[in-house]
């Protein structure tokens, strides 16, 4: 068994595995451009929140079967996870996975196996075949596969393991070779594919789920309109054996399914509509939730003769993580305070933030005259609120 793994990005997804793979018995070496990032996971400290990955970070560094540097170094095989964002208007950003490939071309030799996990548009990992070519390397002698990452931040250690992985060589031999790869740490099926359609394969799930909250967003502003408990309206029709909607939310954020389906977007030419339509429905319902916000604290004020302090219950961008990109409870928040209202942000995840206060949700309860709830975390479920506070709850906080 190869034993020498080189994790490219120690972030949400190379840490994970990085880490996972060093209790598994192999010899890593993670690289991550950031210093502070390398320091901290040498000294068995972790720089993000996911539950039991502090274990097992703790546990390989100590074994002496992690380290992390700044640098590559010659390994068998090489796994790519950095983050694949956008630029502006929606244009995929690749020059991360550009950027590692270049970072590994001196150290890769013959036999070598080069996987991409981080979530690409269609071609990229074609691309990374002609960067090594461009950099000398004989890509006949080396196997190149995709095999795209799908664990759910909050649940990362569990399904690293469990889930089903799907491997796209670039040659029969290359998605072989990785497959037999992943069989040493995946309890769930590791099925064969090509390149190009493992990497939709993955852009397809997050658009899938991204269209399906879309459709519950969307439901939930007709029954504001209509006076009707979307919450109720989906628990009854969720009865149908054929019907399963998705929870209507204060938007969709991450940096996975806000993310992905522009990349489709971006290369269909005009023919992605459903899956464009749902990205601006998903965006829309964030603006839509700050209108109903304001339009409450003009209630208020005319009512009362005074500012209403309007306390935003949670910033990540999904329940009981710690996590900010592409949130919609930020951009909420951070779009009621530039618009000048007496905001108090709450994030029990969270303990400081350089743009804001955070202040503590049992206070936030107390002080603030409206109580907005954008993120249905544990510890907003149980709140004993008093009667006189006006409730917004954009995330059914008490109904799921
Ligand atoms: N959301 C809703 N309503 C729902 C479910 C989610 O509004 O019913 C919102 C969340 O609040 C959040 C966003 O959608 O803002 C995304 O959350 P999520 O839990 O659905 O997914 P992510 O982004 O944490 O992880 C997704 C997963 N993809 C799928 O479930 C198809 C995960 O398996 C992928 O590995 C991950 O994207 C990724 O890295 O691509």
């Amino acid at each position: 068994m190869n034993r020498k793994i080189c994790v490219i990005g120690l972030g949400y997804i190379g840490l994970p595995t990085a880490s996972l793979l060093a209790n598994r018995g192999y010899q890593i070496h993670g690289v991550d451009v950031v210093q502070s990032t390398v320091d901290t996971i040498n000294h068995g400290d972790i720089h993000i929140v996911e539950p039991d990955l502090h274990t097992f970070v703790k546990s390989a560094v100590n074994s002496g079967h992690l380290i992390a540097d700044t640098k590559p170094t010659k390994a068998d095989i090489f796994i790519i996870a950095v983050p694949t964002p956008f630029h502006k208007g929606f244009i995929p950003n690749i020059n991360f996975v550009v950027n590692a490939t270049k970072s590994i071309a001196p150290y890769i030799e013959d036999g070598n196996i080069i996987i991409l996990e981080s979530t690409s548009p269609v071609g990229t990992t074609h691309k990374i075949e002609s960067i090594l070519k461009n950099s000398g390397i004989d890509t006949s002698k080396i196997y190149i596969s995709h095999c795209p990452e799908r664990v759910l931040p909050g649940q990362i250690m569990r399904e690293l393991v469990e889930n089903d992985r799907i491997v796209g060589g670039l040659t029969k031999e290359a998605t072989k070779k990785t497959i037999e790869f992943y069989k040493t740490f995946v309890k769930g099926e590791v099925i064969a594919t090509n390149a190009k359609t493992a990497e939709m394969a993955k852009l397809t799930e997050n658009s899938f789920r991204d269209v399906n909250i879309a459709f519950a967003n969307e439901l939930s502003i007709l029954c504001d309109k209509f006076n009707i408990d979307v919450w109720e309206l989906i628990s009854l029709t969720n009865r149908h054996p054929r019907v399963n909607i998705l929870k209507p939310s204060a938007g969709v954020g991450g940096h996975c399914i806000a993310v992905d389906p522009w990349f489709i977007v971006h290369a269909s030419r005009g023919d992605a509509k459903i899956i464009k339509t749902a990205r601006e429905v998903n965006n829309y319902k964030s603006r839509w939730v700050i209108e109903k916000i304001k339009n409450s604290s003009l209630e208020f004020e005319k009512k009362y003769n005074r500012e209403a302090k309007i306390a935003c219950m949670g910033l990540a961008f999904k329940p009981n993580i710690d996590d900010l990109r592409e949130s919609p409870a930020l951009y909420i928040t951070e779009e009621l305070i530039s618009n000048g209202l007496d905001i108090l942000a709450v994030e029990p995840n969270i303990k400081t933030f350089n743009k804001f206060n955070i202040v503590d949700y049992n206070i936030a309860i107390k002080e603030a005259d409206i109580i907005v709830f954008l993120v249905a975390h544990r510890e907003f479920k149980d709140l004993k609120i008093t009667n006189d506070k006006e409730i917004l709850d954009f995330c059914g906080v008490y109904k799921n």
